[in-house]
């Protein structure tokens, strides 16, 4: 059989279990890559990739569609990423009494685009079968559906037969991303750049080159909106150190700020970012370290 790839977006108002169902697909290997500008900002991408196929998953408009400002999340739908992507996962709760003003709102959206949509009953854990019925055909009546599935993103039910249906409608393709280039090295490369950015920015010349930054955690915290980011500046001379740190710490404090408000703007989320600075001498000679700071070798 054909290797079959594609894009495929999440979308529903929040709380549904967008994040969840991601994750559930996508576990461990779940990326926050650089978004192109003006296309894929702040969207979130995880991707899956089987034997027979690779899914990009597009968690849109952003991680966290701001609560309750139902305007600002349509307009960030934008029509041209649901016309772009190969499919759409459109996810309600199973548990819902009807259609509500959010979901009206999309359902709009989705009616002028062609795009192959399957509608998720996500948190069926939590619902009856009346409901998921009532649900099932009020829904249908509204909009047409490649698929509609009930799941529990929370636990995996159902959830290996929605990525069959996932699988079945997506067009044969290629492998868009490597399977080894894991998608980690990227953002780390990206928040390890960044940092060195602000620092270049902030300090003299000499000692920006001997600066490599590590990055050694990158979580968002869970059922929070928030990103936790640890990492550590290394650079070659005691000295340097001090330097890098400044008076009373202000150096880096500033460093951290700028560094902090950008990358909080690129993930769409709230950043809680904790820099260190050691001294590892002639660091930029040893390809292990350079490994460790992030440089693809
Ligand atoms: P998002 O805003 O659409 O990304 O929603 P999240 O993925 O952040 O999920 C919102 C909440 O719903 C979290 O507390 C999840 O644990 C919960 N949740 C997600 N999927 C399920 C499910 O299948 N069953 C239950 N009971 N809870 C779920
Ligand atoms: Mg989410
Ligand atoms: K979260």
């Amino acid at each position: 059989m054909a290797f079959k790839s594609g894009f495929v977006a999440l979308i529903g108002r929040p709380n549904v279990g967008k994040s969840t169902l991601m994750n559930y697909f996508v576990g461990k290997k779940i990326s926050i890559i650089s978004p192109k500008p003006q296309t894929t900002r702040n969207s979130i991408k995880g991707i899956l990739t089987l034997s027979d196929a690779q899914i990009i998953f597009i968690d849109t408009p952003g991680v966290h569609p701001p609560k309750n400002k139902l305007g600002e999340y349509m307009v960030k739908v934008s029509e041209k990423t649901l016309k772009e992507v190969d499919l759409i996962l459109y996810i309600v709760e199973a548990i819902d009494n009807g259609i509500g003003p959010w979901d009206e709102a999309i359902l709009e959206k989705l009616k002028e685009v062609q795009t192959p949509k399957i509608l998720v009953l996500n948190k069926a854990d939590l619902a009856s079968k009346e409901n998921i019925e009532i649900l099932k055909s009020l829904f249908a009546s509204r909009l047409s559906f490649e698929f509609i599935i009930e799941i529990a993103a929370i636990n995996g039910y159902n959830c290996d037969v929605l990525l069959e249906k996932v699988k079945q409608l997506l067009p044969e393709g290629p492998k868009y991303y490597l399977d080894d280039m894991t998608t980690d090295v990227r953002e780390s490369f990206i928040v390890s750049e960044i940092i060195r950015e602000k620092i270049l920015l902030n300090l003299s010349e000499e000692v920006p080159h001997g600066v490599g930054v590590s990055v050694e955690r990158f979580s968002e915290r869970k059922n929070k909106d928030i990103l936790d980011i640890e990492a550590t500046i290394y650079c070659e001379k005691e000295s340097h150190k001090a330097i890098i740190i400044g008076k009373c710490g202000q150096m880096l404090k500033k460093i951290g700020i700028q560094a902090r408000e950008e990358l909080e703007m690129l993930f769409g989320i709230k950043v809680n970012l904790q820099l260190w600075v050691k001294v590892k001498k002639n660091w930029r000679d040893d390809i292990a370290a350079m490994k460790m700071l992030g440089y693809n070798l």
